[in-house]
């Protein structure tokens, strides 16, 4: 592994606590486009330079009802990450979990292979409470952030239900069936996101576009994380409109030396057409991304990734600690206030 003595432009792994240093980027609004682990940890580094200038967009095709409750591991992963609450060994749910309740609903006979904490039903046993009292999503998910203390603002894509099913050889599975029930082993032949022609951008979602100075996509799965955002209708002219007043976009890869830091992004690459590596990925954003972030690993792409028009930003992705998170925020905000 070569040094990841920060690369590129990376900046000196300072960040980290309130408004950061004075350093180019901090009054920056931005808004970044997220999926689950990857968006989380980058949306820390991200909030600990701007606070309540990030805005966060998460997928909800991850979305699923589990024991009567709504669950939302997007979101759920985005708002304990931020909220300095998450299992650092999972990269999901909460830390010092305990899971008292899911033994006693599995002796009820409930499945319980999705594995729900005791900490984790807190949080959707208020969320179902409240939607069934009519509350949108988009309100509900701004209070349970706000109760735990979060200064980012973290939106779901749509206040619609989109569902994200994958096509393997055992027919069309729900996301979640796939990915942890079936431990993402088979191989996915095609995607649907259920719900989402009927899905819009809320108005919550089209004002922190409508204000924002950057877009940052993190480095999420750009089939099922990226890709259902883009995919709600009204959503890529949003964006585009946004470019088309001078936002830049950034899209950081979420395919280090060919690879997936963490989930099936390399896999589905490889199985849904394109190819395993952040040359790949820039090929499916060319469209829509101005600046594309790759790791030092993968130095030796950015003349390519140049040629497709990008402007590459070559720096340490991979985020470890807190350090690394808000350093790559750091590296990310330098590049987009230059
Ligand atoms: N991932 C697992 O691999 N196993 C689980 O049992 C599991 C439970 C779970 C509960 C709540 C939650 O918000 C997320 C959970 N995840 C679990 C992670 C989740 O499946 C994925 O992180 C996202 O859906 C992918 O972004």
């Amino acid at each position: 592994m070569p040094d990841r003595g920060g690369g590129g432009r990376g900046g000196d792994g300072r960040g980290g606590g309130g408004r950061g240093d004075t350093g180019g980027g901090d009054t920056l609004r931005v808004v970044e486009l997220a999926g689950g682990v990857g968006g989380a940890k980058l949306g820390h580094g991200l909030q600990a330079l701007l606070g309540e200038r990030l805005t966060i967009i998460v997928n909800t095709g991850d979305d699923l009802a589990r024991h009567g409750l709504e669950v939302w591991p997007d979101h759920d992963t985005v708002m304990y990450t931020l909220a300095g609450l998450d299992n650092r060994d999972w990269g999901w749910g909460v830390a010092g979990e305990t899971f008292a309740a899911s033994e006693m609903l599995a002796r009820y006979g409930e499945e319980t292979w999705f594995r729900l904490g005791d900490r984790d039903l807190a949080t959707h046993i208020v969320r179902t409470r409240r939607l069934r009292e009519g509350a949108r999503p988009t309100v509900v998910a701004r209070d349970l952030q706000r109760s735990l203390g979060v200064a980012a603002t973290i939106l779901p894509m749509a206040d619609e239900p989109v569902r994200t099913q994958v096509l393997t050889d055992d027919g069309w599975l729900d996301f979640q069936t796939w990915f942890v029930g079936r431990h993402q082993e088979p191989e996915v032949r095609d995607l649907r996101f259920d719900g989402l022609d009927a899905a819009r951008p809320t108005p919550e979602v089209i004002a922190a576009l409508a204000a924002s100075d950057a877009i940052v996509v993190a480095p999420s799965n750009p089939f099922v994380s990226v890709g259902p955002i883009l995919g709600v209708p009204g959503m890529r002219d949003a964006i585009d409109a946004a470019r088309a007043r001078g936002v830049t976009v950034a899209a950081v890869s979420p395919i280090v030396g060919g690879k997936a830091i963490k989930g099936p992004a390399d896999r589905m690459l490889a199985s849904l057409g394109g190819e395993a590596s952040a040359l790949g990925v820039a090929r499916r954003y060319r469209d829509w991304i101005d600046l594309f972030v790759i790791d030092v690993v993968d130095a030796a792409l950015a003349p390519e990734v140049q040629a497709l028009g990008f402007s590459t930003l070559v720096t340490d992705t991979l985020m470890v600690d807190d350090a690394t998170r808000a350093r790559l925020a750091r590296a990310i905000l330098d590049a987009l206030a230059e």
